[in-house]
């Protein structure tokens, strides 16, 4: 699996900041005809937008460079609707080299949203168009450092002259392959990353393969059926995990009326539990608003978030534990990928064995009785993605008592269930399509 795909899976949870002339209008799809002096913000802060990512526990943001109403935030050479016909810093702003800066400032990692449905540009809807969007995004992609995420949304309407656009998507991956080998690219589809096929966020279920299907579909209004997308496909020809994104605010853009709907940290929480902790990475979406500030309401949450994120996971019950495998495991040894389930050490593995007779357990004995309420499974998804169902068993007096059971693990899986207290935890991998690796077990009182 390419290096790329790996840092991806371990970037797991990042801001998305949609910003652009919606902003001071109103409105969350833009037609495109608004007057570039629209887009004004009066204190515009990428420092603050960061400091909030980063107490909010993201490791990287992405921006939309270009939403559908084809408004650049840079000064873009391939259109006359930008940053620069605006009076915002008398036309020498732009936005993406404050952000790329602030970014490497806080050791963020970047994306882009390029939207390739653009309802201002002349040429869209005819074939110069994908000449168009290959040059923009060519100089986007070679002005601002190394990204790791590349954004297109699935919306096509019509452009200003009524027509809609056949796009040349496989140029355009060839451009973003060429320029920025370390991004993933996101669609409905792929190739890199897959839409979970809801916008509020969530793993609908304890399924979620990373490999997708792609024959046959295409992006937008012919994807994949949105179930298919939210799960993956078991026997999947490519490996294209789900991305879940979801708004701070009902809106994806910036609305006074909406400072009171803000997702409280609890809602974050919860968010992140039925995406990260199901395997998938989660984008945030927080509209910086017509300061260009995150609004206080949003960094209140956000900070409370992070606060939590941080002390909830902060001791891991079992680092430090003996720990004994009922079974031995033979020692599965390409690359570095020997090590143990509680070694804090996500690149080591163990392989449990699936023999029948001495059953795929790991076992860990804690000592003294703990109390517990949250455990977390991560698998060695370099070598794929393999553990199809597992259950997790406390001992109480002599006997073994179920209190979790699910099916895939993947990149996370986050497990949660009333407190308990116990000093014996196994868990039990019941079915696998090949070997379980195992990379991490931990254990929480969050
Ligand atoms: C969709 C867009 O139409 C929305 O405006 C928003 O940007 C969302 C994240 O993607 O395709």
């Amino acid at each position: 699996m390419p290096r790329r795909v790996l840092a991806w899976h371990e970037t797991e949870f990042y801001l998305f900041f949609h910003f652009g002339p919606n902003t001071f209008s109103n409105l969350e799809w833009g037609h495109g005809t608004e007057t570039e002096d629209l887009f004004n913000p009066t204190d515009l802060d990428c420092e603050q937008w960061c400091r909030i990512a980063k107490q909010a526990g993201a490791k990287g943001v992405i921006i939309t460079a270009k939403h559908h109403d084809g408004f650049c935030l840079w000064p873009s050479k391939y259109s006359k609707h930008t940053v620069r016909e605006s009076k915002w810093r008398d036309g020498k702003g732009d936005v993406l080299r404050e952000l790329a800066d602030a970014c490497r400032r806080h050791n963020l990692k970047l994306g882009f949203y390029l939207s390739p449905w653009d309802r201002n540009h002349p040429q869209y809807g005819t074939p110069e168009y994908n000449d168009v969007y290959a040059n923009t995004l060519t100089e986007l992609l070679s002005s601002y450092g190394e990204l790791f995420e590349i954004w297109w949304d699935g919306a096509n309407g019509e452009g200003p002259n009524g027509k809609r656009q056949v796009y040349d998507f496989h140029r355009f991956e060839k451009i973003a392959a060429q320029l920025q080998p370390n991004a993933v690219i996101f669609s409905d589809i792929g190739p890199g990353c897959r839409w979970a096929g809801n916008e509020q966020g969530l793993i609908l279920t304890e399924t979620n393969w990373c490999t997708l299907d792609t024959a046959g579909f295409q992006r937008g209004a012919g994807g994949p059926p949105t179930d298919t997308l939210n799960q993956g496909n078991f026997n999947g020809a490519h490996w294209i995990p789900a991305e879940c994104d979801v708004s701070i605010r009902p809106g994806w853009f910036y609305h006074a009326e909406e400072d009171e709907k803000v997702k409280s940290a609890d809602q974050l929480f919860d968010i992140y539990l039925h995406s990260v902790g199901r395997g998938a990475n989660l984008i945030l979406n927080v509209p910086p608003d017509r300061r260009g500030r995150i609004h206080e309401r949003d960094s209140a949450s956000l900070v409370e978030f992070g606060m939590k994120l941080k002390e909830g996971f902060d001791n891991n019950l079992l680092r430090g534990r003996k720990r004994e495998l009922v079974h031995r495991i033979c020692l599965y040894t390409p690359r570095r990928i020997v090590g143990e389930v509680n070694d804090g050490d996500r690149n080591t593995a163990e392989a449990v064995s699936l023999d029948r007779v001495f059953g795929p357990v790991v076992n860990f004995d804690l000592r003294i009785k703990k109390r517990f309420n949250t455990i977390i499974l991560r698998e060695q998804i370099a070598e794929g993605q393999r553990v199809q169902s597992f259950k997790i068993e406390i001992k109480k007096g002599k006997k073994w008592h179920e209190i979790a059971s699910s099916t895939t693990i993947g990149s996370r899986k986050i497990i949660t269930f009333p407190t308990i207290k116990a000093r014996r935890l196994r868990v039990t991998i019941l079915k696998a399509r090949d070997m379980p690796l195992l990379s991490e077990v931990e254990l929480y009182k969050i």
